[in-house]
């Protein structure tokens, strides 16, 4: 199959609105991205995958699309669009959008149309009359609503599925029409000279039948639309159609894939996507659902690793996104050792083999957000699952604890540039609470540091795209135990060994490790016999 993404392609993740304010009104945007090109340049990626930018009414930051082909007017203009396609363009760096085709906002004029009885458009979207005076069927929804609203007003006996909130209806991917719509779209951003696409929940779209689910603590239903054989046609022809003539590549977002799901959308010989999202390894900590957190087990953490590593011929390599707690916050013994943590996160992303995926931030060390309240949040996922537990009878203290940990505003922090007013994101007050930690943990500071977490993140992302055996050698697992993980990579001749203490203590070098001398980088000054909390190095050897 062809592959048109490099192997040496390192990807930035940018949430606009918490990036950088240019016009004072809180919110990021569009001009605010184009001032930070340089920066973004000098960490040594070359891509930018943009969290959605188009116009939306907001319900879910964007991820609720009221035009596909026009800008959110808050970020900017079409022009402002195509000046960051062609400024990034000037420094290396190729745009990826996200696409969001699972859903359209119900402020889309294709659900507009529909409401107002127009029957192409009714077929857009998935409605149904009610059964007996009850709800078509017992699903449940990604957002702890109930993934059914009436269509068309309270008196109506008809209703539209949403899988995730009510202004999220579901696109109907058994109408061709709907195909044909979107596979414009993708092309109408193809022609403006985007490199490809991060594909929301990919592995929803298409719904096998409206049948009744198993019951199950997690969204029931979801055997009917999870990874179906409509998707991976609808995969096929958008590949076949809009990226292969483009040279363009795309990772899907496959929310429950296994291994083999997995395989099935991305292995060697499949002609759909690029690389997939998976979950498992950041479902480490979680209790059944992800808003109960335990303790994260290092070796579970390694187990999941290596179980991807070879269990995919490429994966796409994150710890962190916008939905995502901070990584290093998930260490229980990270306080303290904030930017060893952070170092440590750069030498296992760097050298996993796959694409790696840095979070804005991230390169930086910034932790999970520093929320007091609810009303401090914005979340609409972490405002309904507040609520669903509050009707579960959760006691007030236990809900706070689980939103504040878990919710998704943790990573949507404004980006903390310097410890000035409001971090240096905006003038005036940002859409969401910055975090104090800014005093200490910005840019600014992190530029004046020899051996800082940034100058660390960079040298290891230069390292990533210079090393051929970090690009294409193979991953061999090597070692496993409490809290030191290793793993080879193996090009020919050559081979390269990454060594990690995932924890806040001092360990002894496991003796199966003690032949791995010849250091090529560590995060620590000096490495020796003993691993010091949260150090990674890299070793070279020959075979
Ligand atoms: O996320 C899909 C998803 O399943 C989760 O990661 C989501 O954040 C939620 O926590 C499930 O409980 C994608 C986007 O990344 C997310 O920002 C959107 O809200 C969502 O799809 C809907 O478009
Ligand atoms: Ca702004």
């Amino acid at each position: 199959m062809a592959r048109n993404y490099k192997n040496d392609t390192v990807v930035y993740q940018i949430y606009p609105r918490s990036y950088k304010d240019t016009n004072g009104d809180g919110m990021g945007d569009l001009p605010g991205i184009i001032s930070k090109l340089d920066y973004i340049a000098s960490l040594g990626v070359n891509t930018i995958w943009l969290s959605p930018i188009y116009k939306s009414p907001d319900d879910d930051n964007g991820y609720d699309i009221s035009d596909y082909k026009a800008i959110q007017e808050r970020f900017g203009t079409m022009q402002d669009f195509e000046t960051l396609i062609s400024e990034a363009k000037a420094r290396g760096i190729d745009i990826v959008m996200d696409l969001v085709i699972n859903h359209t906002s119900d402020e889309h004029e294709w659900f507009k149309r529909a409401l107002a009885g127009e029957e192409k458009y009714r077929n857009y979207y998935i409605i149904k009359k009610g059964k007996n005076g009850k709800l078509p069927n017992n699903w449940g929804n990604f957002f702890a609503e109930c993934p059914w609203a009436k269509f068309g007003g309270e008196d109506s006996d008809e209703y539209y599925l949403h899988l995730f909130s009510k202004k999220q209806p579901d696109l109907n991917w058994h109408n061709p029409e709907v195909l044909e719509e979107i596979k414009d779209v993708m092309k109408f951003w193809l022609e403006k000279g985007v490199r490809g696409f991060r594909c929301d929940v990919i592995n929803v779209i298409y719904k096998n039948s409206l049948e009744n689910g198993k019951k199950s603590l997690v969204l029931t239903g979801s055997e009917h639309y999870l990874s179906t054989d409509g998707c991976h046609k609808i995969l096929a022809e958008l590949r076949k159609c809009c990226l292969e003539p483009y040279g363009a590549w795309a990772v899907g977002e496959t929310v429950f894939v296994d291994l083999k799901k997995a395989r099935d959308l991305c292995d060697e010989e499949r002609d759909e996507l690029d690389m997939v999202f998976s979950f498992e390894h950041m479902e480490c900590d979680q209790i059944a659902v992800k808003w109960f957190k335990k303790k994260l087990r290092p070796k579970k953490l390694m187990q999941t690793i290596t179980k991807w590593q070879t269990g995919l011929f490429w994966n796409a390599v994150y710890f962190e996104n916008h939905d995502q707690p901070r990584f290093i916050s998930r260490f229980s013994d990270s306080e303290g050792y904030l930017s060893e943590a952070s170092k440590m996160m750069a030498g296992l992303v760097m050298t996993l083999r796959g694409t790696p995926f840095v979070y804005e931030g991230q390169e930086i060390g910034m932790t999970n957000g520093d929320f007091k309240c609810l009303d401090e949040v914005m979340d609409i996922e972490s405002h309904n699952v507040y609520k669903m537990a509050k009707s579960l009878g959760i006691p007030r203290g236990i809900r706070w604890k689980m939103i504040q940990k878990t919710s998704r505003d943790n990573a949507r922090t404004p980006m903390q540039w310097s410890d000035g007013e409001n971090a240096g994101f905006s003038d005036s007050k940002p859409w969401l609470k910055v975090n104090g930690n800014h005093k200490n943990i910005n840019v600014e500071r992190e530029l004046t540091l020899d051996f800082g977490t940034l100058a660390f993140w960079k040298k290891m992302i230069s390292l990533r795209k210079e090393l051929d055996v970090l690009c294409d050698g193979e991953f061999v697992p090597l070692y496993e135990g409490k809290s030191v993980y290793a793993f080879a990579r193996v090009l020919g001749s050559k081979k390269l060994v990454s060594i990690f203490n995932m924890c806040g203590k001092e360990v002894k070098l496991p003796k199966e490790l003690s032949a791995y001398k010849n250091t090529v980088i560590s995060s620590y000054e000096a490495s020796g016999e003993v691993l010091k909390p949260f150090e990674f190095r890299l070793t070279s050897s020959t075979i």
